[in-house]
């Protein structure tokens, strides 16, 4: 055991999850990236939350793409590719696609999970067999290249549905929306879905549903980190916490420890106080506006967009300006 745990403090090479987690654990508050939650657990966990009646965002997003459909396709110009940014399942894209294969030169699903979007690509290719289906498996957030058939089409068209902009600190949001300008290049447009600022009320029961999912979700990053980090986080000693944070418009998840204890993770020993918290994800929520002033300030010029009656969610379109 000894000779286990110096192995692995002086000779292993410690994984980004490994350097992550002991960070954000280290870090006052205590924080970790959202972006962890989506093993095959946490995935399958999102995919239940996206089905609960409190739930609205993913179902409203939904309703407007399948409503505006058509108008989004004749937007779209002839040859053009279609870029989709964290594409996870292809779902939102596929009713787009039912508008729009036709006039496609190419859809270019870009995701960190290869694996993920191998699989969803072979499945596209037998539902539109004549459109071509280009992953790419890259973190949207940096500089990467797309397939040569997708730069060669005469302009391409970004689009980044489900809110997960909200994900990002807004500086982060505005880096996102700067590398996706560079990487679609001149003449490219781009769709973007955002929750929009809305009452406490819905908001606060969308993240903490009657039936406990969110907070499985949310618990499941530390079932994660106990089994690929050898954590000893016990499960019965910490609760899920979400709320909205109405001066930073965003919903904010965190895990709060019931009682003063002290956890391992990879070698390490971390302290919590009774009642600290681990922020797990902040959930920024917009309107056309403040979406409009972000992206107008990397140089994307807003080409208007369509809500639902409820004005809940948001789809908003930008062209990149001279
Ligand atoms: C995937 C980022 C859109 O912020 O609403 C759902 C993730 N977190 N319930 C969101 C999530 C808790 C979700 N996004």
């Amino acid at each position: 055991m000894v000779a286990a745990v110096a192995h692995r403090r002086f000779s292993r090479q410690a994984s980004e999850f490994e350097i992550d987690v002991l960070e954000g654990l280290h870090a006052i508050p205590k924080q970790l990236p959202a972006k962890y939650f989506y093993d095959a657990a946490g995935s399958r966990l999102f995919e239940r939350i996206t089905e609960l009646p409190e739930y609205y965002p993913t179902r409203t997003e939904m309703r407007i793409l399948r409503r505006h459909a058509a108008d989004i396709a004749n937007m779209i110009p002839s040859g053009a590719a279609l870029v989709e940014f964290g594409s996870g399942s292809s779902k939102k894209a596929r009713i787009l696609l039912k508008a729009a294969a036709p006039k496609l030169a190419a859809y270019v699903p870009v995701d960190i999970c290869g694996e993920m979007i191998e699989q969803e690509a072979a499945e596209l290719r037998i539902d539109f067999p004549q459109l071509k289906v280009l992953p790419v498996t890259a973190d949207i957030c940096k500089p990467f290249e797309l397939p040569p058939e997708a730069k060669a089409a005469p302009a391409r068209i970004g689009f980044f549905p489900g809110s997960t902009i909200g994900n990002f600190e807004p500086h982060e949001a505005a880096g996102f929306l700067r590398n996706a300008a560079n990487i679609l290049g001149r003449g490219a447009a781009l769709i973007v879905g955002v929750d929009l600022i809305k009452s406490a009320e819905v908001l606060n029961a969308a993240y903490n549903d009657a039936e406990g999912v969110t907070a499985q979700f949310n618990l499941n990053l530390l079932i994660r980190i106990n089994r690929e980090l050898g954590g000893t986080f016990r499960l019965d000693t910490f609760e899920h916490h979400a709320f909205y944070n109405r001066e930073r418009r965003r919903v904010e998840m965190h895990l709060a420890s019931l009682k003063r204890q002290k956890v391992k993770v990879a070698g390490d020993t971390i302290d919590f106080r009774a009642g600290e918290t681990i922020h797990t994800e902040n959930s920024y929520k917009y309107s056309d506006e403040s979406l409009a002033a972000l992206a107008r300030g990397v140089g994307w010029l807003p080409a208007g967009g369509w809500t639902d009656s409820r004005k809940y969610f948001s789809l908003q379109t930008f062209i990149l300006g001279a």
